[in-house]
């Protein structure tokens, strides 16, 4: 039976905005306060999607969650008659917490849950936990309605097992697929897992950064692992290197990248550097019968700065139909001279594997510091697994089509900090959800829609 990697993109929510909301995150950081366009970047979002289908990858779509989120500012206790005045108080009272209950952050669903396909696992059926994302408010508030979403669309008990985001707080902090990487021969073929962390939270003195948070603890990246029922010689754990947290690589998938049998990685990113890398090769070649193909960025070339600056790491690598890679990377590459120098270099070299960069404009995303990788979560799976998924979300042309209508319909042009405070945003957005539901068959997904039909009920 064939199996495929079907990229699960996010689409990006109504309430997209510049907050400033992620220290440690370049991006996010330098744009604060600045207009967001929240229509354009869905519809980038979305041309992505559409232009990696044509290519011939399998691409799906998941739903953005229900924000502003009201049941979170009435658990932080913004009490009031009507969501309305819930919006109000908050905005009045503690406008920075608003405004973390407004993001449109769980666009970036490389960080929505780390998937272990069925291939790998010890029973036989895929594993996913949703990421608790417990180092920001903005994004530990996702945690339980991704869950929701998660259980909607692999709802099939037999195939998939979803298990609750880890508790445990920041010493349990996972970021998700985004310090994930599954190599393996082909698809369907039993792979090998790559967690990556920031530090290890029950040893105070080893290594960590000083300036910018360590997101993501070894220990989450294990018990993961366990979870899931990865055979312990299918698995290996590499530590970031401190020096490039601080430097903004807030997740490895802002330093690495990699797919199948390949690597692409900046000679910095990890501890122990290229002796670590070469340890990981020569495990990683004789778990899944292949070598390694290794991709190294020297420090020479590109810096540190210059790769979070362009975001090359945040490509996405595909295999090419030649045997090759290809990688869909950001515009922002292109622009940075020492990075767009390089690409040419490898794509010209025949002895590197790099085939082909196809260029994305994704620039209101990237403004938030999340590239093509971030706004994808991987999900290997056989075509029994793919019919047994319990929602609409298998991107065709038609969806596109729909989508692209339902973003023009509902979608406001421009959005600002201020815009956050007009309950106005709420009733837009839900009625952009709303009608989502169905076009995706989710069924009732969001609390507002839930609260609705027991209302009508009593
Ligand atoms: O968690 N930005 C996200 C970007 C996530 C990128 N994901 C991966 N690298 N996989 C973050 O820092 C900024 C929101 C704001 O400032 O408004 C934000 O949350």
């Amino acid at each position: 039976m064939k199996t495929l990697e079907v990229n699960f993109d996010g689409l990006v929510g109504p309430t997209h905005n510049y907050a400033g909301l992620s220290l440690g995150n370049v991006a996010s950081l330098a744009n604060m306060a600045s207009p967001a366009h929240p229509r354009k970047a869905a519809l980038q979002g979305l041309q992505k999607m559409r232009l990696l289908r044509r290519m011939g990858y399998a691409q799906a779509v998941l739903p953005p969650l229900e924000r502003p989120a009201v049941s979170w500012l009435r658990h932080f206790g913004f009490s009031g008659a009507t969501d309305a005045a819930v919006i109000t108080r908050a905005a009045r009272e503690a406008p920075s917490i608003l405004v973390a209950a407004s993001s449109a952050s769980a666009m970036w669903t490389a960080n929505a849950a780390t998937v272990t396909p069925s291939a790998d696992s010890a029973d036989g059926r895929l594993h996913l936990t949703p990421a608790n994302l417990a180092a920001k408010l903005h994004r530990a508030i996702e945690a339980e309605e991704t869950d929701a979403v998660l259980r909607r669309i692999f709802a099939d008990p037999a195939r998939f097992a979803v298990h609750p985001p880890l508790g445990g707080g920041i010493a349990m902090g996972d970021e998700g697929a985004a310090n994930h990487t599954r190599f393996a021969a082909e698809y369907g073929q039993r792979g090998f897992h790559l967690f990556v962390y920031g530090r290890v939270a029950q040893s105070p003195s080893s290594p960590a950064p000083g300036r910018f948070p360590a997101r993501q603890t070894r220990e989450a990246c294990e018990a993961i692992a366990r979870r899931h029922g990865i055979p312990p010689a299918r698995v290996a754990f590499l530590q970031q290197d401190p020096a490039v947290i601080d430097a903004g690589v807030f997740h490895n998938d802002v330093i690495a990248v990699g797919d199948l049998d390949t690597l692409l990685y900046h000679e910095q990113a990890f501890l122990g550097g290229r002796a670590a890398v070469e340890t990981l090769s020569e495990t990683v070649g004789s778990a899944i019968g292949r070598p390694l193909r290794l991709m190294e960025v020297a420090a020479a070339e590109v810096s540190v700065a210059d790769a979070v600056k362009a975001y090359l790491f945040n490509s996405q690598l595909l295999p090419h139909p030649d045997g090759g890679v290809r990688l869909i990377a950001p515009e922002e590459c292109r622009e940075t001279p020492s990075v767009a120098a390089w690409l040419d270099r490898a794509v010209a070299d025949s002895a590197v594997a790099l085939r082909e960069v196809c260029y994305f404009d994704l620039r209101e995303s990237m403004r938030n510091g999340g590239g093509p990788a971030c706004l994808r979560q991987r999900v290997v799976l056989r075509e029994d697994e793919i019919a047994a998924l319990g929602a609409r979300v298998l991107l065709d042309e038609a969806l596109a089509d729909e989508l692209e209508a339902w973003v023009n319909r509902h979608y406001r042009e421009t959005l600002t900090a201020a815009d956050l405070a007009d309950p106005q945003l709420l009733e837009e957005s839900r009625r952009a959800l709303d009608e989502l539901t169905g076009l995706l068959r989710l069924g009732s997904l969001y609390g507002f829609q839930r609260d609705a039909s027991s209302q009508s009920e009593s």
